[in-house]
């Protein structure tokens, strides 16, 4: 099996494999990739800053081409590349596809972002000078990337980063090297001066910590978990470094006596289990009103029965399995404490065998939750929600809000009075009317609020916030 490789300062290095696993098979390895060493991340950094005076004076032609062409392959190739994503991580293939889609749309946009940069021209309070507000490229950037979306958050911490003038280091999750080893393959192809896009795949512990103690990292970019997002934050204070931290999320989904069933049920069974509930957007809170509340378990629950859980490549499968043995772990584990709670298990929860070796697992939902459960208060990242019963829309929006997090949360109502008044109150950064809570715009900002997030909106062009900096000139005429 070929070995893919690290690429350093323009050279693909490296020589120690690890193999990749499909979680829908796991006799099958989908491929050989390098792990780089603490040194090699070192060695990554210091060829970034190498590359970045000049990079960050390139031509804005130039940045537009690259990433054109980029997008452009990466559409050319969705069936491949969506495979492979399905492959080494699980979704379905009409998600894995969706998603590299998406990636390309993200390529495309911040490829036409480099066309329109732009100031401001002020005058100033005194007579006769003239203000310049400008945004500078900030430095070298770490990109730390987590599993579940393995070709969508690369490209999209990626894309703006290089549009901006900035020069990368860039860490996909372990699990998932696959996607994040081809979006390189494809930018380095497409004319990417030497250093300018560094990838090191390997551990967190080693090529992770590297990075945060890195004294030559303007910034550092993180999706992933809580716990890692602190210490992202704790070493980027030391270093005086920005950062900007995607994390989890407890998203509500509420449901008013007046919604569409249907709306809601298709909202709440997609946002709770497609893409295996693996989505820091997912909703793992159903908050559902008394009057509607028997009509929408029962109709949730039929509507579980239908989802078919198996390999994520063969058609006709709506969930995939987990990714691996330690998050199929958690999920498990955690299913136990809602029942040991005191939560009624409505559907599912129960690993199950498929014609080959993987971790599968039923959607699962619980009824009769509290929001002070541990089932209701910490994310979970698997395809279990749960229903917690409400009186009405002022309670709803209460428990919605009584949470740590603040990513995303929808609303199920036909109620314009209430729909306004919940995206007005909701503390989450986003919110969704009678939509799935997942599944977001790639031309529109992403982010949260409270333990979710932190520094700056990702994507649209409110991505500039994070990857320029502002500089206020003044002249004398
Ligand atoms: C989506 O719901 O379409 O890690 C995107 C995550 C998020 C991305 C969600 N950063 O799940």
């Amino acid at each position: 099996m070929t070995l893919h490789h690290n690429l350093i300062a323009g050279e693909w290095v490296g020589s120690n494999g690890v193999e990749n696993i499909n979680p829908s098979n796991t006799n099958e390895v989908v491929g050989l990739y390098a792990t780089a060493s603490a040194d090699d991340a070192k060695t990554a950094i210091a060829a970034a800053k190498a590359a970045f005076p000049a990079w960050s004076r390139s031509g804005i032609l130039e940045r537009h081409a690259i990433l054109k062409k980029t997008a452009d392959e990466i559409l050319a190739r969705k069936e491949e590349l969506g495979k492979l994503l399905a492959r080494e991580e699980g979704k379905t293939l009409p998600e894995a596809i969706g998603e590299t889609i998406r990636s390309a749309q993200i390529f495309d946009f911040f490829a036409g972002e480099a066309l329109r940069l732009a100031g401001e021209v002020l005058p100033s309070v005194c007579l006769n000078i003239g203000v310049e507000i400008t945004r500078e490229p900030i430095g070298v950037i770490g990109i730390i990337t987590p599993w579940n979306f393995p070709i969508a958050i690369p490209a999209w911490k990626i894309a703006p980063a290089l549009c901006y003038g900035n020069t990368v280091v860039f860490k996909p999750a372990e699990l998932v090297p696959g996607c994040s080893w081809a979006i390189v393959d494809i930018l380095h192809r497409a004319g990417l001066p030497k250093g300018v896009l560094n990838l090191v795949m390997g551990k967190g512990s080693v090529v992770g910590q590297a990075m945060l103690d890195s004294p030559d990292l303007a910034g550092i970019t993180f999706t992933g978990s809580t716990g890692t997002g602190k210490r992202v934050a704790a070493a980027s204070i030391e270093h005086n470094r920005k950062f900007q931290l995607e994390m989890g999320g407890k998203n509500p989904m509420v449901v008013l006596d007046d919604a569409d069933l249907t709306v809601a049920v298709e909202a709440a069974a997609n946002s709770g289990f497609f893409s295996t509930g693996q989505r820091c957007t997912a909703s793992s809170r159903l908050i559902v009103t008394e009057g509607i509340h028997d009509k929408f378990v029962a109709a949730l629950t039929e509507k579980l029965k239908t989802l078919v859980v198996d390999d994520a490549l063969k058609a006709g499968t709506h969930i995939g399995p987990v990714v691996d043995e330690r998050q199929l772990a958690t999920d498990t584990d955690y299913i136990a404490i809602g029942k040991q709670e005191g939560a009624k298990l409505a559907f599912g929860g129960e690993t199950i065998k498929r014609d080959n070796p993987g971790f599968y697992l039923q959607p699962t939902l619980f009824t009769e939750a509290t929001n002070q459960m541990r089932i209701s208060r910490e994310e979970i990242f698997g395809p279990v929600a749960s229903v917690i019963r409400v009186k009405d829309y002022e309670e709803a929006l209460a428990v919605a809000n009584d949470t740590p997090f603040g990513l995303s949360a929808g609303i199920a109502t036909t109620s314009l009075k209430h729909a306004t008044h919940f995206k007005r109150n909701s503390e989450a950064g986003m919110v969704m009317v009678n939509l799935p809570t997942a599944g977001v715009d790639f031309h529109v900002p992403f982010g949260g609020r409270k333990a979710s997030s932190f520094g700056s909106r990702e994507q649209g062009k409110y991505a500039a916030e994070f990857f320029t900096v502002v500089k206020t000139a003044y002249t004398l005429a």
